[in-house]
């Protein structure tokens, strides 16, 4: 990097902190919707926002895994903290240039983080979060004892593929190795190759990436005839114990994985996989309404219509659509998700998009929809992606920022808060933020694959 720019790098990191200290002034400013604001302007603004809700985070939960940002308390996973928030937030410092923050946290993750913890976890959760972010942060810093951390967290995780069909268990002890929950879904089961593949590229050890391909494959595998997928499973017998198909929540990141292991591991038949996957779900799961492109939900097995839902967690799909290519169903589904956004002022966690009417009326903070806006722009250069991006953050700022840090709501029709900030805040919805306004230099999408919780993984192998 030149000397000139690093130094300026470093002087907006120093400024951005300076803004943040002054808690009241940055609260007073960013909470009026700023509608002039250049690209870098808006980048500097969400940055100031990650160093509120990260001061805060500091101030009142340090060392836990979440801050409760209303009763300025903290919560815990488990017995112990696995330090997801800063594991989490870690490489959006870095890509932020908040240097001196991003340097003083990874110190303390690695002096303090340790896995050898007697409690059962959640195999899909922590690799998401924590394996993913530790790979992603090794990748960013080149700190090799992050690497160690994640090939430690990897062997301890590995034996909740020990199920009769390789698919793993939900949950497994980090000591012990004793895992649990035979009834699974898809999101769980195929959400793991992009973190266990790379885990393999990294350590040249095969068998995180053998295991974690052949779990997808065995659940691809399972498919319908019509080449879908249920919402629930069990790994043990392989039978389907709810047919319910759809983009949402427990099935998402399933789809997301085929396409993106296609791309990061040139793996052929990951494409296969995602090829056969898609043409099914636009034939089938695709409902292309007088009121827009939406995703439902339908019978795995005869695709008969079940229910016209969608909500924050399908927003993920427009981004996944022109990462394969589909730019056209991209932009419709995107509209509709701003549609679901804008009707509210926020969006619920789902509608029914038949009615719009609210069938599930929380948002606990979630990224999707940010992220959709942040590919579509990269893909088309539209700044209609950016407009939606604007209103979006503000609307965020508007109705989630709490004294302390941010708050989900329970309600998007009364925005009444929840004491609640989970970590993909700091991963996901502030970083694809970020960098949806950044200079592209920042980060090139041609060049990683975010894995599902927004780690960049770059192909170094
Ligand atoms: C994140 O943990 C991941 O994006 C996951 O795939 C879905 N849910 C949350 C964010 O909404």
């Amino acid at each position: 990097m030149p000397r000139n720019l690093f130094k300026l790098l470093f002087a907006c990191a120093v400024l951005s902190t300076h803004l943040a200290s002054a808690q009241n002034t940055v609260h007073n400013a960013a909470a009026t919707p700023k509608k002039n604001l250049t690209n870098a302007e808006m980048a500097n603004r969400v940055r100031q926002e990650f160093l509120h809700a990260w001061n805060g985070y500091k101030k009142y939960a340090w060392g836990h895994d979440e801050l409760k940002p209303l009763s300025k308390s903290y919560r815990d996973w488990h017995s112990v903290s696995l330090y997801m928030t800063p594991v989490d937030a870690l490489d959006t410092m870095v890509l932020m240039g908040l240097k001196t923050e991003a340097a003083s946290t990874r110190e303390y993750i690695v002096k303090n983080l340790s896995f050898d913890q007697d409690i059962e976890v959640k195999n899909f959760e922590v690799t998401i979060r924590m394996l993913g972010g530790l790979l992603s942060a090794y990748q960013l810093t080149g700190d090799k004892r992050l690497l160690a951390m994640a090939d430690d967290l990897g062997t301890r995780l590995l034996p909740a593929f020990n199920s009769p069909t390789g698919m793993p268990y939900m949950y497994v002890n980090l000591k012990t190795g004793a895992t649990r929950g035979a009834v699974s879904n898809p999101a769980e089961i195929g959400t793991l190759l992009i973190e266990f593949g790379t885990l393999s590229k990294l350590t040249g050890k095969p068998i995180y990436y053998e295991k974690a391909k052949h779990a997808l494959v065995e659940l691809y595998n399972r498919r319908s005839p019509i080449g879908l997928v249920g919402s629930s499973i069990n790994v043990e017998t392989g039978v389907w114990t709810d047919p319910a198909s759809h983009v949402s929540g427990g099935i998402d990141s399933y789809y997301e994985y085929l396409l993106k292991c296609s791309i990061l591991f040139d793996d052929k038949d990951c494409a296969r996989m995602w090829q056969s996957s898609i043409a099914a779900l636009n034939k089938y799961v695709a409902d292309d309404t007088t009121n827009g492109l939406w995703y439902g939900t339908v019978d795995m097995n005869t695709g008969a219509r079940m229910a016209t839902h969608f909500g924050a967690l399908d927003a993920f799909f427009p981004a996944v659509l022109a990462l394969g290519g589909d730019i056209d169903r991209a932009r419709r589904l995107q509209e509709s998700s701003y549609k679901m956004w804008t009707a509210f002022g926020i969006e619920p966690e789902e509608l029914d998009y038949s009615t719009m009417k609210v069938t599930s009326g929380g948002y606990p903070l979630r990224p999707e929809i940010m992220e959709s806006a942040y590919y579509l722009h990269h893909y088309t250069n539209d700044p209609r992606y950016l407009e939606m991006g604007r209103t979006i953050f503000d609307s965020l700022v508007t109705y989630c920022k709490a004294d302390v840090g941010y708050a989900a709501l329970k309600n998007v029709e009364t925005k009444e808060k929840r004491d609640n900030m989970e970590s993909f805040f700091f991963a996901e919805t502030l970083k694809y933020s970020y960098l949806l306004f950044a200079p592209a230099k920042t980060l090139d999408l041609n060049k990683v694959v975010f894995n599902t919780e927004a780690h960049p993984i770059r192909k170094t192998w």
